[in-house]
């Protein structure tokens, strides 16, 4: 039912519109679009991850907006450079995190903090398309279902930043194809994932079972032998009902999911890349 969260902050001048828009741009959240009307404008910022939190009891460091980040230290430099004024310089919060705050306008105070690092640190893909290419390869067999899981995955991948020049769409007879076909994809070197999308139907297949195995077997081990990521579009359902359910109405889209998926698994493998090198220097 929720879609998103929205805090607004408003400007007291055209100047302090101007001084906060460069400072959070300069912070690098993600800038959206300004709007205007006759009576005012505004341009909203975006963050990865936006929570809802409520708080009993007094805060130590008052603050009505909370930006994490990962590297503190930077933050503290970058607002000093910016002559911001500090309510508190960076310190400990005794549960685990550094924080600092500021008053860039009057009333408003930002509060940035960062998570002390554990042993237990925990590397997760994020879900940014940009710069990524896939493949997709899709079974024409129950086409009825299959091009609706395709319109899921693209609508996937372009809401993630990915542009329409990344995307190379491969169709194959059905099923039993996709393993192949998407190992020749992964084979070329000249995509970051593979999304397999197709539609078993018990009631149409003879052996089932044998097929919808042999193509989870072939796809899971594309991935393992080519190293390139693959993920899993493949309805495997007991009716049309069903089917139709998992590809856009009840149950969500698989092709959707599929297609986040594989965003995921590329930003992940970027991370523990770059983690080993960190490492190894
Ligand atoms: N392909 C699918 O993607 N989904 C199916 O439900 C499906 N059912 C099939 C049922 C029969 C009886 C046959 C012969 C094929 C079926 N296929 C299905 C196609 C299969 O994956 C493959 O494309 C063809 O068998 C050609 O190799």
């Amino acid at each position: 039912m929720i879609k998103g969260l929205t805090t607004i902050r408003y400007a007291a001048s055209a100047k302090e519109y101007e001084l906060l828009a460069s400072l959070l741009d300069r912070l690098g959240f993600e800038p959206g679009e300004e709007w205007k009307n006759p009576r005012a404008r505004g341009r909203y910022f975006l963050a990865p991850v936006g929570k809802l939190e409520l708080v009993e009891g007094k805060e130590k460091f008052p603050a009505d907006i909370w930006i994490e980040v990962n590297d503190l230290d930077s933050v503290s430099v970058l607002l000093k450079k910016q002559k911001i004024k500090f309510i508190s310089e960076v310190e400990e919060t005794g549960w685990g995190s550094r924080v600092l705050v500021i008053e860039p306008a009057r009333a408003m105070r930002l509060a940035f903090w960062q998570k002390d690092r554990t042993e237990q640190d925990v590397v997760e893909g994020d879900l940014h398309a940009s710069g990524m290419r896939f493949g997709i390869v899709v079974a024409r067999w129950n086409s009825f279902i299959t091009e609706r899981l395709l319109q899921g995955a693209l609508d996937g991948l372009r809401r993630s930043g990915c542009r329409e020049q990344d995307i190379t769409v491969v169709r194959v007879p059905g099923s039993f194809e996709i393993p192949s076909q998407a190992r020749t994809l992964a084979e070329t070197g000249n995509f970051d994932a593979i999304i397999t999308l197709g539609c078993l139907i018990r009631g149409e297949t003879t052996h089932y079972e044998h097929i919808a195995t042999e193509v989870t077997r072939g796809i899971g081990q594309s991935a393992q032998e080519t190293g390139v990521p693959h993920t899993y579009g493949v309805l495997t359902c007991e009716n049309l009902e069903q089917a139709l359910d998992r590809a856009g109405l009840k149950a969500g889209n698989k092709g959707f999911e599929a297609a986040v998926s594989a965003i995921e698994m590329v930003s992940l493998k970027r991370k523990i890349a770059s983690n080993q090198q960190g490492k190894t220097r």
